[in-house]
């Protein structure tokens, strides 16, 4: 979902200089960052395209150990549809019709029209009633999370000197700024949000890159199938991005990048989500020819409206559109399908964090956007490809990638780390100074 432009500037870019007059607190901070990182992008999930390869280089080889593989044995895969031949389209309105029938094999009193909280769920009722096809929030699956006692006093302690990616907001969403600054500099300003003016860290490499932090968002029954961990270490999406956000900051309007089923497990705070069922591109106005910026090409499918403040005269057809509304609370872990425009907004501070995962119910949806794309040419499929289990397909399919796009994804891995860990010479400094400060007040209060 994310298109890249990464530009290193001398001086903050001239749309932001008047912020310099403004005095505001975040910002008089914030602004000396500028030059740092200018990211220009247009939503979350360019952030998370961003840094989705990031640390392929660094790490890939201790992930590969833990990577997650298919739990349930897959016995054959849907014979019917031969990527070889012709070009998948998931049927989402059949897909309802589905879940309407198999309601009818369970024992639950389903809300038809709204967002189920469960708690007792077998693995087949979620494919059956909600996995590509409806939204579910669970409700018990983070119980054991070490990372429920995540704290800021926690994170600043141990994690402060040290670079989060964030974006800052001052004004509209259309406004956002893509920066990376140190963790303690993000914290500081936690309560100085207005509704125009806020900031986001959403980073995917964060918790990636510190095993530690990693261990305590373990995967749950519903998500441990991924046959992600089977694309090459250069261009597998990264499963973890960390979400805090002051008030009023939020998302944009996108569906994920190939078009995956999303999670996002809330850890801290409150944050309210509008989920739009499939069908309505025209309604939210999604332009169709945007790339996603990965190495390994897909489609952008963001929406240029900011569903929780729509400017109606710019987008009139929004009116019409049709969405569920959610308030997620810590210990709920929300679970959005494939195909499912989403918005979220962090009514208060709030903190979470987002993965996804490519099973049996969306792997041919994810393998037709990458196919699409044309990274990889369909005529070069076998003509049984469809006979092969799905993990299989999909290994397959990854085994075509031109090594271009692999050193593609090497290069910009390489480039989004350096520019990220990159301090300039000011900014040094200035940690000194601040380094300085604390260790005499230590002394003196010794
Ligand atoms: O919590 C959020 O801000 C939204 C996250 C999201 O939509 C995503 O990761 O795709």
């Amino acid at each position: 979902m994310a298109k890249f432009k990464i530009a290193q500037r001398e001086q903050p870019p001239k749309k932001l200089q008047h912020l310099r007059q403004q005095k505001q607190a975040l910002w008089v901070d914030l602004k000396s960052y500028l030059p740092l990182l200018d990211i220009t992008y247009s939503s979350i999930s360019s952030i998370a395209g961003l840094v989705t390869v990031i640390l392929a280089i660094f790490i890939s080889s201790k992930l590969m150990q833990s990577s997650r593989i298919p739990v349930k044995k897959l016995e054959k895969s849907e014979p019917s549809v031969n990527l070889s031949t012709k070009q998948f389209v998931y049927d989402h309105q059949a897909a309802q019709l589905e879940r309407t029938n198999n309601m009818d094999k369970y024992d639950f009193n389903y809300d038809r029209f709204g967002i189920d909280r469960r708690s007792e769920l077998t693995l087949q009722e979620f494919w059956d009633v909600y996995d590509a096809k409806w939204p579910v929030v669970l409700t018990t699956v983070m119980d054991d999370w070490p990372a429920r006692k995540w704290s800021t006093e926690l994170f600043n302690k141990t994690y402060g000197e040290q670079r989060i990616v964030m974006k800052a907001v001052q004004g509209t969403l259309k406004n956002a700024r893509g920066l990376a600054l140190p963790l303690h500099l993000f914290i500081q300003h936690l309560n100085d949000s207005s509704p125009t003016s806020w900031t986001y860290l959403e980073d995917e490499l964060f918790l990636q890159q510190r095993p530690e932090l990693y261990k305590q968002v373990p995967r749950n029954l519903y998500t441990e199938e991924d046959f992600f961990p089977l694309f090459p270490k250069e261009v597998q999406p990264w499963d973890c991005m960390l979400l805090w956000g002051t008030a009023y900051s939020r998302s944009s309007l996108h569906i994920d990048p190939y078009n995956w089923t999303g999670t996002n497990a809330v850890l801290k705070g409150h944050k309210k989500w509008k989920l739009f069922p499939p069908g309505q591109d025209d309604l939210l106005y999604v332009p169709q020819d945007g790339a996603c910026g990965f190495p390994l090409d897909c489609f952008k499918y963001n929406s240029p409206v900011d569903a929780f403040e729509p400017d109606h005269e710019q987008y009139p057809k929004f009116k019409q559109a049709m969405y569920l509304e959610l308030d997620q609370f810590p210990g709920e872990f929300l679970i959005i399908p494939t195909g499912w425009f989403h918005q979220a907004y962090n009514a208060e501070e709030t903190m979470a964090v987002s993965g996804q995962f490519m099973n049996r119910n969306n792997y041919l949806i994810i393998m037709e956007e990458i196919l699409k794309a044309g990274s990889i040419k369909r005529q070069r499929l076998p003509a049984y490809f469809h006979s092969l289990l799905p993990p299989d397909q999909v290994k397959y399919l990854m085994s075509l990638l031109p090594k271009s796009v692999l050193r593609k994804g090497k290069k910009l891995t390489e480039d989004i780390i350096q520019q990220v860990e990159r301090k300039n010479q000011k900014q040094m400094k200035e940690d000194e100074t601040r380094k300085e400060i604390e260790k005499k007040k230590k002394k003196k209060q010794n």
